[in-house]
């Protein structure tokens, strides 16, 4: 054959797009390395995983598509993203996360099982969602029904990224079967009936598929992307949405390499969705039912009742199972953790990682609930991943390998309260504690960071959390001999709650003549008019820190340190109320500080940090903070059951539960974006979820369950 000859047939290729290769081997793919992979927006209406350790795969949904999937653990996201597009091959082309399409997500009773429905008048797909428990493949049941009676095309678009980086791929075509491989790790797209048409090219470029797809309706490439880059596939469904063309088993399998991956997809497709299904959904209910029965506070509401199964299934399923006992605080990568703008990875970090404070969140709601064998796993994972300082990592990933490397003193001092909590004394556990006290009373109670992550200082949170561990840890010290221990623990505890008001509670503040608490001091001299920067593109630097105030004093309450009705706490209670509650259709709920950036801008943008202030960004309301009022409220003898049902009520379709809801500022109530319902930040956030579930557990005991007696004894004089 000629050169010339050769190069007709390309350009007819390109031009006409070759349907069917003469070689077996499909042509390489154009536009290597196509555009820089991203991670999907981190609003999950679904997050679900088989109870069995040996499937180890977690799936996310977003409203209309199905999200991230990690494996081979939680703080390894290996799969982008994954929708159908449908179209009658002439006068429409629809793709289930583009305009006019409508979705809805249902979550199954007692299982993380979701019904994920799209539609438009002209057609309707219903995906439902599960994995296999004996391995780790994502299985849908995939129902698609033309509503006009005519018969149209269903393609699958698949973003793959296995291995947490979306840059380093190669994708091919084998069997029907769309493959995607690095060197780490590898995913098989496959289907019941098979699919079709198959290809694989470079995201944003000319063998990008959707691009294929957009110019005619038709998919007509046939790629074999094998040099590295952000690989996307598609391939044409069998359905048709006429009768015997309406349904099709999806499975994704993963395994270490493209053998494995098909292999485990393969697997999974022969032994079928039913089965799987069915096993899936048993282990939930066998879960659900190992816990003791839920609280009497969230009975007599369908939704709040549903809501309690969902945020332990959520607290189940956050939890690693190649590292037992590694909680993650979300399976997901809100705004530049996700697009991988800000810290110039190429590996995701935020949130899908291992806070010690989200932790103590986690575990005393799963405690409260009856799981105490998730209990022992969480307290042992912090045992083993503590530093040999006696500290601990700000976070890790769920294999214990520090991520963010900064010193916060609640997250040293939390581990104490927690293992006292749980009656985690013996020989063993006081080791770790002796280490995590010793810590304490050498750097505290001044903070590298308090619970927001990003100031230093005197926070009258912090030194709550502090006092706390170290008369937890004065205990402990006394059942295993070391008076000295326990007598120096209380005397430092004793002077920083006899100083922490004169060291963050100010006098001279504009809010009120009364004193009130701040968010923190920089020099434990709330009146002295000292400045600080804010950080999260806030224009009016530097700012006197007593114009920042914060609810998160509640802690000294919270966790007995000072009485319910002290004169500055209930003042302070006042001043928040003033400044940072927002009133939500669903209830009142907080900001956490005054001036808070962490969130979207007022267009709706991702959050990032901004060269400049010119794009301010808004951190918006916290419905964990209704949960912790509510638990204030108990010690103060009002009715809590209020802020329970705002919490419930922030829950989207799929019962998730956010970071932060829309607080009323723009772009508050344009489309998909109402007052009270959350925002693109972390869903499910574990926090939220725990929070919940402690505050119904707490309504029914008429006092914040965590709360340790033996710190509000010896302060408060009370629970002795
Ligand atoms: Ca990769
Ligand atoms: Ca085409
Ligand atoms: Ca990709
Ligand atoms: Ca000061």
């Amino acid at each position: 054959m000629s050169v010339r000859l050769l190069f007709r047939i390309s350009l007819a290729c390109a031009l006409a797009a070759c349907s069917a290769p003469v070689a077996a081997q499909a042509a390489q793919a154009p536009g290597a390395p196509g555009e820089r992979h991203t991670w999907a927006p981190a609003d999950k209406h679904g997050f679900g995983t088989a109870t069995r350790l040996s499937s180890n795969v977690w799936f996310t949904l977003r409203a209309a598509e199905l999200t991230e999937i990690y494996y081979p653990d939680l703080s390894t996201p290996s799969f982008r993203d994954l929708e159908f597009a449908v179209t009658d091959g002439r006068t429409f082309l629809d793709r289930e996360t583009g305009p006019g399409v409508r979705s809805e997500v249902r979550p199954q009773a007692g299982s993380l099982t979701f019904r994920q429905t799209t539609q438009t008048a002209r057609w309707r797909l219903v995906k439902t969602w599960v994995s296999d428990p004996r391995r780790a493949t994502v299985l849908a049941n995939v129902r698609f029904e033309s509503l006009t009676g005519r018969p149209l095309r269903v393609y699958l678009l698949a973003d793959p990224a296995p291995g947490d980086d979306g840059n380093d791929d190669r994708g091919r075509t084998e069997d029907s079967a769309l493959i995607a491989s690095d060197d780490t790790a590898a995913s098989a797209v496959m289907a019941e009936p098979r699919l079709r048409r198959a290809t694989s090219g470079y995201a944003g470029s000319a063998s990008d598929p959707w691009s294929d797809l957009e110019a005619d309706s038709s998919l007509d490439d046939r790629y074999t992307a094998s040099a590295a880059g952000n690989v996307v596939q598609a391939a044409r469904t069998r359905l048709t949405g006429r009768r015997g063309r309406r349904q099709m088993t999806l499975a994704i399998g993963f395994g270490a390499d493209a053998a494995a991956a098909r292999r485990t997809a393969q697997r999974s497709l022969f032994s079928g969705f039913e089965r799987a299904a069915g096993d899936y959904a048993s282990g939930w209910s066998r879960y659900l039912r190992s816990l003791k029965a839920p609280p009497r506070s969230i009975r007599g509401d369908r939704q709040r009742e549903q809501l309690y199964d969902q945020s332990l299934m959520v607290l189940e399923a956050s939890e690693d199972k190649l590292n037992r006992g590694a909680s993650v605080a979300s399976p997901s990568m809100p705004w530049v953790w996700g697009t991988l703008e800000l810290e110039k990875n190429e590996f995701s970090g935020p949130y899908h990682l291992v806070w010690p404070r989200d932790f103590y969140h986690v575990a005393t709601a799963q405690k409260a609930a009856g799981d105490d064998a998730a209990t022992d796993r969480l307290m042992d994972y912090l045992w083993r991943v503590q530093k040999p300082d006696g500290s601990w990592w700000q976070n890790t990933r769920v294999d214990g390998t520090e991520y963010w490397t900064s010193l916060q003193l609640d997250e040293v001092a939390l581990p104490i309260v927690l293992a006292w909590w749980l009656g985690r004394t013996s020989a063993e556990d006081w080791v770790h504690v002796r280490k995590a006290a010793d810590f304490v009373v050498t750097k505290g109670p001044r903070t590298l960071q308090e619970r927001w992550e990003n100031q230093e200082g005197f926070s009258p949170n912090t030194i709550a959390a502090e006092i706390a561990g170290l008369i937890c840890a004065a205990d402990i010290a006394r059942r295993h001999g070391d008076e000295a221990r326990a007598t120096q623990y209380e005397a430092v505890a004793d002077e920083w709650e006899d100083k922490v008001e004169s060291w963050t509670a100010t006098t001279n503040g504009p809010y009120s003549p009364k004193p009130y608490y701040l968010r923190l001091t920089k020099d434990g001299d709330p009146d002295d008019g000292s400045t600080y920067d804010l950080g999260d593109n806030f224009a009016q630097n530097p700012t006197d820190e007593r114009l920042v105030v914060d609810q998160s004093f509640l802690g000294l309450a919270l966790f007995g340190v000072k009485r319910h009705d002290d004169p500055a706490i209930r003042n302070s209670l006042v001043v928040g109320d003033q400044v940072l509650k927002a009133d939500t259709p669903h209830g009142p709920i907080w900001n956490r500080f005054t001036f808070d950036g962490y969130g979207e801008t007022r267009s709706g943008a991702d959050w990032t940090i901004f060269p400049t202030a010119d794009n301010q960004t808004l951190g918006r309301v916290w419905p964990l903070l209704s949960g912790e009022r509510g638990e204030y409220e108990l010690l103060a003898g009002n009715n809590a059951k209020p802020y329970l049902r705002t919490i419930a009520k922030t829950a989207n379709d799929g019962l998730m539960l956010p970071e932060q809801v829309w607080d009323g500022r723009p772009p508050t109530g344009t489309r998909g974006q109402q007052a009270g319902e959350g925002t693109r930040s972390a869903t499910p956030l574990a926090w939220t979820h725990a929070q919940y579930i402690r505050l119904a557990w707490s309504i029914d005991a008429g006092t914040p369950i965590e709360r340790p007696s033996i710190v509000a004894c010896r302060y408060t004089g009370t629970d002795c």
